[in-house]
């Protein structure tokens, strides 16, 4: 019997809810025979997200998406729903009380299962997994994804980093994917993806980079900090294809790519400016040096994350790389102007290129989330 997963997907903001959910339950579907319905409550934002899983917003739902069922969350909560097998609550989002009160009375209740944020601090290990009693006495349990084997792990399609290694040794597959997105890479530049939070220190940043002695072109897919790149450059609007150009800085505007698509412009350039949770994640897997922009949350509580990333992350660095990265990725998220050497700062140089790579067969080594979940899953009817 196929087992039945309800993700619910309530986005707060910017594009990372609907990101891991929609990777998640498309991963279900495809490499574990699950049912699954995905319940979301802003069609536009999934719909960028999910390539136009839902192209035209106001047409019926529910609607079968890549093996997905995916389902408008509305309110008021319709009647006749029966719960799932699984029901995954993304993020501390809260579940329709109706759908809970009928999780509640299966013959089987439902697994409970609230999917956490990403973080790589030593309080999560001990936090995975664990059981939290609710009021109608079905047991809500803790699900964290993380980069150890004591946690959920990290979304991993299966064949991703085999496909990631083979475009990356494919001179014509990568020649032909920047074709496709208009891109002509500028001889002799560093290819950089630019993808982050707004930075008041974005301009110190780039102006390093433009006097200093290597060459960059930076792809900037369409969101937050284009108006700050744009700004630099002096332009009020901006033109896809074009390619602006400052001192040793090429910039180019590019289109929100698919999740796919996405993974291919990681995966072709040298260095990669990411942000949030998913994009942070598929950078790594990308085996490319990189810069995390950490989503800000209040009172600095998002620089005790990025010092626990970086603790990790840099373990296997010699001393100067280590001062290097850490003071650069704490400077880039403390919205200081870069430190010195910044010139050089997306270059990563053939150590820190050798670095990712061995960061990401590291952390290949570990289950995937999705399998974690179908095994926690198998454990609990058991
Ligand atoms: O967009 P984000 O900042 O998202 C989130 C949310 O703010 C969320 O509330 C918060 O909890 C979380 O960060 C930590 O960054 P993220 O997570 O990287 O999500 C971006 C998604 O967009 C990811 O799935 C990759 C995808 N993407 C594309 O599909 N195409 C693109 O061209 C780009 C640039 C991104």
């Amino acid at each position: 019997m196929r087992t039945s997963w309800d993700i619910f997907c309530h986005i707060v903001d910017n594009y990372g809810d609907a990101g891991v959910c929609w990777r998640l339950a498309r991963q279900l579907a495809a490499e574990y025979d699950a049912d699954v319905r995905i319940w979301v409550d802003d069609l536009t934002t999934f719909n960028l997200v999910s390539g136009g899983a839902c192209l035209d917003v106001s047409a019926e739902l529910p609607r079968l998406v890549d093996g997905v069922w995916l389902h408008l969350w509305s309110t008021p909560w319709p009647a006749n729903v029966l719960p799932a097998d699984v029901v995954l609550e993304t993020f501390a989002c809260e579940l329709p009380a109706d759908y809970v009160g009928a999780m509640a009375v299966r013959e089987l209740p439902s697994l409970w299962l609230n999917l956490e944020y990403l973080s790589a601090e030593e309080w999560v290990s001990a936090c995975h997994g664990l059981p939290s009693l609710q009021a109608n006495s079905l047991q809500k349990f803790f699900f964290f994804p993380g980069f150890n084997i004591a946690t959920g792990g990290l979304l991993r399609e299966a064949g991703l980093l085999q496909r990631r290694r083979e475009f990356q040794r494919s001179a014509s597959a990568r020649a032909m994917f920047l074709e496709s997105i208009a891109v002509s890479a500028v001889p002799g530049a560093r290819l950089v993806s630019l993808f982050c939070y707004e930075n008041p220190a974005l301009s110190s940043w780039l102006n390093a980079m433009s006097a200093g002695d290597l060459t960059y072109h930076i792809l900037v897919p369409e969101g937050r900090v284009v108006p700050g790149v744009c700004a630099w450059l002096g332009q009020d609007a901006f033109k896809f294809a074009r390619v602006y150009r400052q001192g040793n800085v090429a910039i180019q505007f590019i289109p929100f790519l698919s999740q796919c698509d996405y993974d291919r412009l990681l995966w072709n350039c040298d260095f990669n400016v990411v942000r949030g949770e998913d994009s942070f994640v598929r950078a790594q897997w990308a085996g490319r040096p990189f810069l995390w922009h950490i989503y800000p949350q209040q009172d600095n509580t998002h620089l005790i994350k990025l010092d626990a990333f970086l603790s990790s992350y840099t373990a296997g660095l010699g001393v100067d790389e280590k001062a290097t990265l850490v003071a650069r990725w704490t400077a880039w998220n403390s919205g200081q102007i870069t430190p010195s050497g910044g010139g050089k700062l997306f270059a990563g140089g053939v150590q820190m290129a050798g670095h990712a790579e061995d960061w990401c067969t590291s952390l290949e080594s570990q289950k995937n989330l999705a399998q974690s979940l179908v095994d926690f899953y198998q454990n609990w009817v058991s």
